[in-house]
């Protein structure tokens, strides 16, 4: 921890810029930066200096822990009603046959395959289809926790609840009600991808508002349970955009405090209808998490997500305010192995991923989805024989 003699560093530059300067006092003093804070930085803020702040607020709130969890993705289609331009994922329903659709029957055997291994969530969002509705979820649900009830569901974005809910004519508040009685935990951040409407309905025109899929999880808030929030980043919106969602999502978690972290995700441009657009580089993106840390100070976490964006990037982004790298330790997901993240066939052993955390310094903690810590493995010796390695595989079926 080397984070507050940086502070006092940046504090006694006189030659930093007066604006700039005032930003590093308030995070120095704990106060939230305004919206016109936020759009400085990401225009003028350095590198190394957003990401001292970030380093900072970071230290302040977990020293050097950094979580990861045991969990496994399900994604029962990659077929879908939208067309979003920046999926690489999705097949259109007139080509059904290039994708998958599983059964309720397929889904239970995936769980099944988990069987006592030490994964404690399983993390369920796909496509948009009309077979998979209400009854079709509930009944999912039931099922998984039936055969293993200590199992978090981490199910499902305000997408796919928008969509089933009205399909149902259901309200919010009584289709969200019906899936906590089923036996959903909490709810992931994705279908987030950028509230404003005009940025949104070009790159993601039909599905869900913002002004919806932050109602949705206000209601699942209030009902006393979590979730996460992400932005995807990096494709045609401006900076203004970027602070303008970070807003709406401070706002909410002011009046709720349901948020449990912020998962920044950059655009991927393989295989999609924005693959003409350039990539952001390593230095906007730690910028971007940076950023995301220092404005959003009544969020607990920060996630990066390293099947997307590699091991090396991962490391360092614990130094500009991530505190969580997620550790899907087998990760069966495509959204992002379609659209060109850095890791293909992403699967770390616990001893890689701890190992990841150690070489930089920080404090491996393994946590349930609500963070609480499962173990510390600060000290923990690897012994081959009897220490857990990793899952098993689970076949490409499409
Ligand atoms: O909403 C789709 C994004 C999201 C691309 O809550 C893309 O713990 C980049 O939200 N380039 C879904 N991103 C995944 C998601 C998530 C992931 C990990 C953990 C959690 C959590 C949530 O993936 C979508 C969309 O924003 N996405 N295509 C792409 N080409
Ligand atoms: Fe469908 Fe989600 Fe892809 Fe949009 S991002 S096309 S809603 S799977």
């Amino acid at each position: 921890m080397k984070a507050i003699h940086d502070i006092a560093v940046l504090l006694s530059d006189g030659t930093l810029d007066p604006h700039l300067r005032a930003i590093a006092g308030k995070v120095a003093d704990g106060q939230r930066i305004t919206n016109d804070d936020a759009l400085l930085l990401f225009e003028h803020g350095s590198l190394s200096f957003t990401g001292s702040l970030a380093n900072y607020i970071r230290e302040q709130k977990h020293g050097d822990n950094t979580y990861f969890n045991r969990n496994f993705h399900i994604e029962p289609t990659n077929i879908c009603l939208y067309t979003c331009t920046f999926c690489s994922y999705s097949r259109l329903i007139k080509k059904r046959e290039e994708g998958w659709e599983y059964t309720h029957d397929e889904i239970m055997d995936q769980i099944r395959k988990y069987d006592g291994q030490p994964v404690t969530e399983v993390h369920i969002v796909g496509g948009v289809l009309p077979q998979y509705d209400v009854a079709f979820y509930t009944k999912l649900f039931r099922a998984i926790k039936d055969h293993r009830p200590d199992l978090h569901i981490k199910a499902l974005t305000p997408v796919e609840y928008h969509y089933i809910f009205k399909k149902d004519k259901l309200s919010y508040e009584d289709g969200m009600r019906l899936m906590l009685e089923a036996g959903l935990d909490s709810m992931p951040g994705g279908g987030a991808e950028i509230f404003d409407p005009e940025i949104r309905d070009q790159i993601a025109g039909g599905k869900c508002t913002g002004d919806q899929w932050l109602r949705i999880h206000e209601i699942w808030h209030e009902l006393g349970r979590r979730s996460n929030a992400t932005m995807l980043y990096g494709h045609i919106e401006e900076y203004r955009h970027r602070v303008d969602h970070l807003d709406k999502l401070r706002q909410l978690q002011d009046t709720t405090g349901g948020f449990q972290t912020f998962i920044p995700l950059k655009f991927r441009n393989e295989n999609n209808q924005l693959s003409h657009l350039p990539e952001t580089t390593a230095i906007e993106d730690l910028r971007n998490y940076a950023i995301s840390r220092i404005y959003l100070d009544n969020f607990d976490h920060i996630k990066a997500y390293w099947p997307m964006i590699g091991r090396d990037m991962a490391q360092l982004s614990l130094s500009f305010g991530v505190d969580d790298i997620d550790g899907t330790i087998d990760d069966t997901t495509r959204i992002y192995s379609m659209a060109g993240a850095e890791e293909q066939n992403p699967a770390l052993t616990t001893e890689q991923l701890v190992d990841l955390i150690r070489r930089v310094g920080r404090k491996p903690l393994e946590r349930d989805t609500l963070y609480n810590v499962l173990h510390d493995y600060t000290d923990t010796v690897f012994e081959s024989d009897n220490e857990y390695k990793g899952y098993v595989s689970l076949p490409v079926t499409n």
